[in-house]
């Protein structure tokens, strides 16, 4: 149910779609082919002629198919959508897009970083989350991540961290990972990155859905307004859904299941109707305010917290439809933040400042030279008036013999604009009065505090996921001395966090930064380690999963419903027709695909098998009763499913009839928690649907470590 409500955005895109229904097929010049199976040759088993412009056609298209992948980012997937104005912040913007009410056509793309692009969706990494705003004046890019820092803070180290990061050179292993030595190599010799290490060993780097992850502009920005007065902003992209997570080795078993888990779970839901939903914030810092913090507000390894500067919600964006053609949207689609509208400027944050030249140069790269931004996909709907011309794939036609300015033969056009009177982009007139230097300002020096001010504001579950995965990647790290010296960076943020992982390393972190790390550090700021400011902030509760608005809907769930032949229908339907109240969805899984025969009679289509399906791809279980359960009592992969299901802290709920199947499962007496549903202790529906809204049970996992 793709919605086909045209914007003015997706009727330009519709322009350009081409529908070969009862059409014949031709070469590329429109000439009819009447066999595409056969070559031309000289005689029945001779060679092939070269004259076969056919086949040439064909294949020298062929040949060429495939573009250079995103150099990061490369494995994404995208929607269109509309973005509407909801609060009135003309006093700081005079970005027309802005202007309450107003709505404007958007396409989203959501990213892994580290992946090629056939990698896997749920890798831990950080996630892309760039947004194009058609507006009428002009293409807008707020082109941010799910993580509100970054790992770096001068554009100088992009290249360093990414190579750090991906497949290692020499044997271009491991995929999508970084689980490995030249990733913790490079971390543990930028103490500026720790903060940021500590966000991708969250919860945060295995979301449980697109739809269900924070989106931030990571920098700070400014907002113009029309007297040219600037204000500071950050912007957050805040989920409808609530923020969710899938526990890490679900993350890794779902890889193999359902490598394309996030694209399907987006593109699903969209077709069906579920437009996920995002409210735009922004935290606002007046220019007098810009040194006011114990951090600068120009490093991008440091966030602005929310209790400090509350977080406004100024309009909404819904994804509302579905690409029609993933390479020539998804894959063409041309982000970058240096595009900017009136109302809106950059701050000199170094590296905001250093993306301002990668972006337009790798997709010069990538999309084949200086005409991407005809591509349908990234075209203005403002459209463009200059005298640029020429270049690979041009498609628009300039008229006339003029393509310079000044000019008197094209009557001065195009001319330099006024639109309703105002003049076109102006950079703020910032005074700048400064010596050329290659370093960095101190007020960047102090990498630890937020560091520790995230790890201590998460919940206990959340401490020990992350606790899990930084013993989880340094054991893949082959060095020692690597895995030493990043404990002696998390020794620094917290010495709980450094002995908890050290204990699960069987390494004794060290108190002091390694003497590598130092000199590294000392290269940028020479009286390294400067002593830290006290932060205004101690504790955020903002920073923490759990505590996200939107955490108790269940809204597009998926619940797996274990069935076979002789299962009830009114056992099947008491809890399906709850759920679909809700918004959930009740996924039928039994034995076979095909046929399944109801007790009471009447028979059922059923797409899913337990051949084909794990626990992992689903939220909660429920085994409704029936005879189904004697078929369900000799089905290894049904005890397989409930015992994952348990291990990774969801909730399950058994008819009464389905209960004696228990026995056969990991859930003994003992480990009966408020996450097990029985219809013989009251209310399946409510309990079932109460526990599910607290999306996971993590507390059950302390139980597992010790019991199993
Ligand atoms: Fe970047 C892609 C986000 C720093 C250079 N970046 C890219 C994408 C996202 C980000 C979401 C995917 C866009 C898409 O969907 O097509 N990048 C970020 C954020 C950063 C950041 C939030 C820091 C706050 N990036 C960054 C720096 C540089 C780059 C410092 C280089 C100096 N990024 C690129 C790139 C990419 C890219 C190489 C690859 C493909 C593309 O641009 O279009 O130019």
């Amino acid at each position: 149910m793709n919605n086909k409500t045209p914007n003015k955005k997706t009727e330009m895109i519709d322009k350009n779609l081409i529908d070969n229904n009862s059409k014949g097929m031709t070469t590329n010049d429109g000439v009819y082919i009447h066999d595409n199976n056969n070559t031309l040759k000289a005689g029945e088993r001779g060679p092939s002629l070269l004259e076969d412009f056919i086949y040439q056609d064909k294949l020298a298209h062929f040949d060429r198919e495939r573009i250079p992948e995103r150099v990061v980012h490369a494995r994404g997937s995208g929607a269109h959508g509309v973005f509407e104005v909801t609060a009135d912040i003309s006093a700081y913007s005079k970005a027309h897009f802005l202007k309450m009410g107003t709505k404007t056509p958007v396409f989203t793309r959501f990213s892994t970083v580290a992946g090629f692009k056939g990698s896997t969706d749920l890798a831990r990494d950080v996630r892309g989350f760039s947004v194009k705003f058609y507006t009428e004046e002009g293409n807008y890019d707020l082109v941010g991540n799910n993580i509100p820092v970054f790992f770096i803070q001068d554009a100088m180290n992009f290249p360093d961290v990414v190579h750090a990061v991906k497949p290692e050179p020499n044997n271009e292993m491991p995929q999508a990972a970084s689980a490995h030595d030249t990733f913790w190599d490079f971390i543990s010799l930028m103490p500026e990155a720790a903060h940021m290490s500590l966000w991708i060993m969250s919860d945060r780097a295995i979301p449980r859905s697109f739809r269900m992850m924070e989106g931030f502009g990571v920098h700070t920005f400014r907002l113009i307004n029309k007297e040219g007065k600037s204000t500071f902003v950050k912007f957050h992209w805040k989920p409808r859904l609530g923020v969710h997570q899938v526990a890490w080795q679900e993350a890794q078993k779902i890889s193999g299941y359902d490598a394309d888990f996030h694209r399907r779970d987006l593109w699903e839901a969209i077709d069906k109707g579920n437009f996920p939903q995002w409210d735009l914030g922004v935290q606002l810092i007046p220019e007098e305010d810009e040194q006011k913090y114990s951090f600068d507000i120009l490093d991008p390894t440091k966030l602005i917290p929310e209790e400090l500067v509350p977080v406004q919600i100024i309009g909404t964006m819904t994804l509302n439809r579905n690409p029609e053609n993933f390479f020539a949207e998804t894959e063409q689609v041309a982000f970058d933040p240096g595009r900017l509208v009136p109302g809106i400027d950059f701050s000199n944050d170094p590296l905001l400042q250093g993306r301002m030249f990668s972006y337009a140069d790798t997709q010069n790269y990538r999309l084949g030279g200086p005409n991407f931004h005809e591509l349908p996909i990234n075209r203005p709907l403002a459209g463009k008036s200059n005298n640029q011309k020429d270049g690979f794939g041009r498609q628009d036609i300039l008229k006339g013999k003029v393509s310079y300015f000044p000019n008197s033969l094209g009557g001065g056009c195009p001319y330099h604009a006024l639109l309703n009177g105002e003049k076109g982009f102006e950079s703020h007139n910032e005074k700048i009065d400064a010596k050329k230097i290659r370093g960095r300002s101190i007020s960047f020096a102090d990498h630890f505090t937020q560091a520790r001010l995230f790890f201590q504001s998460q919940t206990a579950p959340e401490q020990k996921h992350i606790i899990n995965a930084f013993s989880f990647e340094l054991s893949k790290v082959n060095e020692v001395a690597v895995r030493q010296r990043e404990l002696a960076i998390l020794y620094q943020i917290d010495p709980a966090l450094a002995n908890a992982v050290g204990k699960n390393l069987g390494l004794d972190p060290s108190k002091s930064l390694d003497e590598l790390t130092l000199q590294f550090a000392r290269h940028n700021h020479p009286d390294y380690p400067i002593k830290a400011p006290q932060p205004e902030v101690t504790f955020s509760a903002a920073l923490s999963m759990a505590t996200k608005p939107g955490q108790g809907t269940i809204r597009t769930r998926k619940v797996a419903f274990l069935v076979a032949n002789g299962v009830s229908k009114s056992s099947v339907d008491n809890l399906k027709i709850a759920l679909e109240k809700e918004g959930a969805e009740a996924v039928l899984i039994s034995t076979t695909v095909g046929l399944l025969t109801y007790q009471e009679g009447g028979q059922e289509d059923i797409q899913h098998s337990y051949l084909t399906e794990a626990s992992v791809c689903y939220d909660a279980i429920y085994t409704p009763g029936g005879d189904s359960v004697h078929l369900l009592a000799q089905e290894p992969d049904y005890v397989q499913f409930i015992n994952e299901g348990f291990r990774h802290c969801k909730a399950i709920a058994f008819a009464k009839q389905a209960e004696n199947l228990i026995k056969l499962t990991m859930i003994t007496n003992k480990r009966i928690d408020k996450g097990i549903v029985l219809e013989s202790q009251g209310d399946l529906v409510d309990s079932f649907i109460n526990v599910l809204k607290g999306h996971r049970l993590w507390e059950r996992e302390e139980e597992r470590k010790v019991a199993v």
